[in-house]
């Protein structure tokens, strides 16, 4: 009898669960990757599995308990903080087969899904009921509900309906030893104990795999209208801010802010082909009202525009005249992708501070990032009315060192501006140096006596976070 290597063993015992035709091993690997944006760059892992219910993901992680196998689950890949990446030996568990909507209920508007549904698609599925799921994001076309969850991603209208986490009602999770938590129920309220989920929602991996979840959905609004407002100063914009809260109350349902720069370069793009209002302005807001009555919105929009103007808060507007329009006008913002491109080495933030300090600190660090040399350029925009601000930074080397320069630019006056160094994409791998300027070393050492106590051998995304 010959001993075989122990990954051989253990791939056997999976292959046994799941069936040849859904794990990938050998040179099958390099053809995926660990994200969208890496589609050319092979795949380091042991193998790839694709596991088709809750009950498969409990066995493998039954026989990668026994083996002391790390995996990394791989939903969508559009993450921003590597927490998808991969080591050679670890073993990618894909949700990707696991993607049915199993039940739209119009009578509770809730929708049970696998994990592996992509959000466009649940977007699209409860909107033939008059229903609408309200977390959305640039990456909707890619990124799948179970990443959605793992994250607790944020995106476009979070000041008005909350973060993912308001939105989940029940919560499937598979932990590291096979377990099945499935607390599946449609309710609003059940104080009946711990709150589990919450454990799981923006763990990014680390706690449990998710599996299945009981999404709360709402009406679909009737109407959407979408205006792209040029402002003069910040204090304006906040102006601005405060006086459509007032004015449009719920029906206000984005706010997006946009430095000047960055905003010439989202419609460069365009070659003077639908440009919504000519760069000359210091801010542009992308502004998002819903309703329930078309000819009224509209009009109320237009109304309050009118007035904002009369009150000095802002230079210039325009309303999308289409729902064709409209959509173009919300790509300009959501496609971040060709800033990307004009970038030579890319850094990626999302940090998130008070409303009214948000000039300050882009001040503060602009300053020092204009005197380093290597920086290029870099863009500032973001969900202004949540407090969350984007900025892609470019430089032209690329190194390791650079980069931590960067971060720590960008990281080091959080605390005094009561900030955090994430405000939706999560720390992963390329944040993990920095996350005490977020937290508390007594809130680290919680987190982490959490993880170490469900997943004792550290199997699930092993160093991500922590
Ligand atoms: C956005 C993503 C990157 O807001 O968070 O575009
Ligand atoms: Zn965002």
């Amino acid at each position: 009898v010959i001993d075989q290597p122990k990954s051989n063993m253990f791939l056997d015992q999976i292959e046994m669960i799941l069936g040849k035709e859904n794990i990938l091993t050998g040179g099958r690997v390099a053809e995926r990757s660990h994200h969208i944006w890496c589609l050319g760059q092979p795949l380091q892992a042991l193998a790839v599995v694709f596991p088709r219910s809750t009950q498969e993901v409990s066995e493998i992680m039954t026989v990668c308990k026994e083996h002391q196998q790390p995996v990394v689950v791989h939903g969508g890949m559009t993450n921003m903080v590597g927490s998808t990446e991969t080591k050679g030996n670890e073993l990618v568990i894909s949700m990707e087969k696991m993607n049915k909507i199993l039940e739209i209920d119009t009578v509770s508007m809730t929708v049970l899904v696998e994990a592996g549904v992509i959000i466009e698609n649940l977007h699209q599925a409860v909107d033939k009921e008059g229903l609408m799921f309200p977390v959305t994001y640039g990456a909707k076309g890619s990124a799948q509900v179970g990443g959605m969850i793992a994250t607790n991603a944020g995106g476009l209208r979070v000041f008005r309906y909350g973060m993912t986490r308001n939105w989940v009602l029940g919560l499937e999770v598979v932990l590291a030893d096979g377990t099945i938590i499935s607390s599946l129920k449609k309710l609003v309220k059940d104080n009946s104990g711990l709150d589990l989920k919450q454990l799981f929602i923006g763990s990014e991996g680390t706690m449990g795999i998710i599996t299945r979840a009981v999404l709360k959905l709402r009406l679909a609004s009737k109407s959407r209208n979408t205006a792209v407002i040029a402002v003069e100063t910040y204090a304006q914009v906040v102006g601005l801010l405060q006086y459509m809260v007032e004015a449009l109350e719920g029906a206000l349902t984005g706010f997006e802010l946009i430095w000047k720069d960055t905003y010439a370069a989202m419609i460069g793009v365009l070659q003077g082909k639908g440009v919504p209002l000519p760069v000359g302005s210091q801010f542009y807001v992308l502004m998002e009202t819903s309703g329930t009555d078309p000819a009224m919105d509209r009009e109320l929009l237009e109304h309050v525009l009118v007035k904002a103007f009369e009150k000095g808060l802002m230079q210039d507007g325009t309303v999308a005249g289409s729902d064709h329009e409209q959509q173009h006008f919300w790509r300009i913002r959501e496609d971040v992708d060709h800033l990307v491109a004009m970038c030579s080495h890319d850094q990626h933030f999302d940090v998130s501070l008070p409303i009214s300090l948000i000039d300050q600190y882009i001040s503060e660090i602009s300053e020092k990032l204009n005197k380093i040399p290597e920086v290029d350029r870099y863009f500032v925009y973001g969900h202004m009315a949540d407090g969350n601000i984007h900025l892609i930074v470019s430089n032209t080397v690329g190194n390791l060192s650079i980069k931590e320069k960067i971060n720590q630019l960008i990281y080091s006056p959080l605390p005094k501006y009561g900030g955090s160094i994430s405000a939706e994409h999560g720390i992963g791998l390329h944040k993990k140096r920095y996350l005490s300027y977020s937290r508390s070393s007594e809130e680290i050492a919680l987190m982490k006596l959490l993880k170490t106590t469900i997943d004792p051998s550290n199997l699930l995304n092993p160093g991500k976070i922590f």
